[in-house]
């Protein structure tokens, strides 16, 4: 229905809208009224939730995948499981947010093809690999810690379901987050190999970790009108500045560090003032060409077409339910 929309530039001039009906919405949104599926919205407004709720979707279902890898290899029974639960709250993260995306109007098959056909984006840092196990200590801590520093805003967001579907998500993130911590700290105050191991995943995720948060404000295309319909709570950079300022000190906790030379507090601020980020690098991976892209995408493609019967025996299963119980 909507699928068109996910390709449009949210940014291009807003279709003509009743100019009663858009400031009776902007009313509403400015006196922190939620949005439900079925009230007036316009046309732009339901166009960028569609494209940030999949797009977060997206994330989470690829997500799973630079974890997955180590399922088999995590080093006792205890942390294998803990990184299976982690990878099953994805899963659940992801249908919540195409649960949420659907009551938009756009079905969530439509969304699966956007993904799959390379039209949608998903988020930059699932395109690089996860080498050694500390990688899970590092997608946890930083990862983790990025997405929960940009989704609890969402919390707030002016629609309601999105809003409601972040809370859960935010408190599961929470977990994550610490547990990728402990395994970080494990490993800090471990052998002087698994020292060395923690150190090799925070300087490989450190930078991919800062541009989770998205370009620079100055190149942010969406976040002026996402701030105004408070879908957006905080810039691109605001989040990525809060995000600094707490990681930093629990690099030093670990005794690690961050990798980045130019980094230093600003007493005048009370910010952590970082080195200039790699751009180009996050244009490569937003434009399919990162260190795993392909692998993901083709990852993606090969569990739906492997999980075609299984889709088709249960259709067929409910069909012949449904005739018996007519
Ligand atoms: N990667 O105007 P901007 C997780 C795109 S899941 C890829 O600033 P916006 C987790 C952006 O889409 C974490 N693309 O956009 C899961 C736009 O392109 P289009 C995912 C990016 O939307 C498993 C263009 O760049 N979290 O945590 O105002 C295991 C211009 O950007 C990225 C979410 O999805 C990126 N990093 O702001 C562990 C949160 N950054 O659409 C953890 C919800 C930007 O025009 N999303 N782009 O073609 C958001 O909060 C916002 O969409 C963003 C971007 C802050 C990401």
């Amino acid at each position: 229905m909507y699928a068109q929309a996910l390709n449009a530039k949210d940014a291009a001039p807003a279709i003509a809208e009743d100019p009663v009906k858009l400031a009776v919405f902007q009313a509403r949104i400015d006196a922190e009224e939620k949005i439900e599926p079925n009230d007036w919205m316009p046309a732009q407004y339901r166009r960028t939730l569609i494209r940030q709720i999949s797009q977060h979707a997206h994330s989470e279902v690829i997500g799973m995948q630079p974890e997955g890898n180590w399922v088999t290899r995590a080093p006792t029974l205890a942390r294998k499981a803990q990184l299976l639960a982690k990878i099953q709250d994805e899963a659940g993260h992801g249908l919540y947010l195409y649960s949420a995306a659907e009551t938009l109007g756009v079905s969530r098959e439509e969304l699966y093809d956007q993904l799959l056909s390379g039209r949608a984006k998903y988020s930059s840092i699932f395109n690089y690999p996860t080498l050694n196990y500390a990688d899970m200590g590092a997608i946890g801590w930083l990862v983790d810690g990025a997405a929960i520093m940009n989704q609890i805003p969402l919390c707030r967001c002016s629609y309601g379901p999105y809003a409601r579907a972040m809370i859960l998500v935010c408190k599961e993130e929470s977990f994550h987050q610490r547990q990728g911590y402990a395994i970080m700290l494990a490993m800090a105050r471990g052998t002087a190999e698994q020292r060395a191991m923690a150190q090799d995943a925070l300087d490989r995720f450190w930078w991919p970790s800062l541009m989770m948060f998205g370009p620079h404000d100055s190149n942010s295309v969406h976040s002026e009108l996402s701030m105004k319909w408070k879908i957006k709570r905080f810039t691109n950079d605001g989040l990525r500045q809060k995000f600094i300022d707490a990681t930093v000190p629990q690099a030093h906790y670990l005794g690690l560090t961050i990798p980045d030379p130019d980094l230093r507090f600003d007493e005048a601020t009370g910010h952590w003032e970082h080195g200039v980020i790699d751009w180009d690098e996050f244009n490569r991976v937003l434009a399919g060409d990162g260190p795993c892209n392909r692998q993901r995408l083709k990852h993606r493609r090969d569990a739906e077409a492997d999980g075609q019967w299984v889709r088709e025996a249960a259709a067929a299963y409910a069909a012949k339910q449904r005739k018996a119980a007519a």
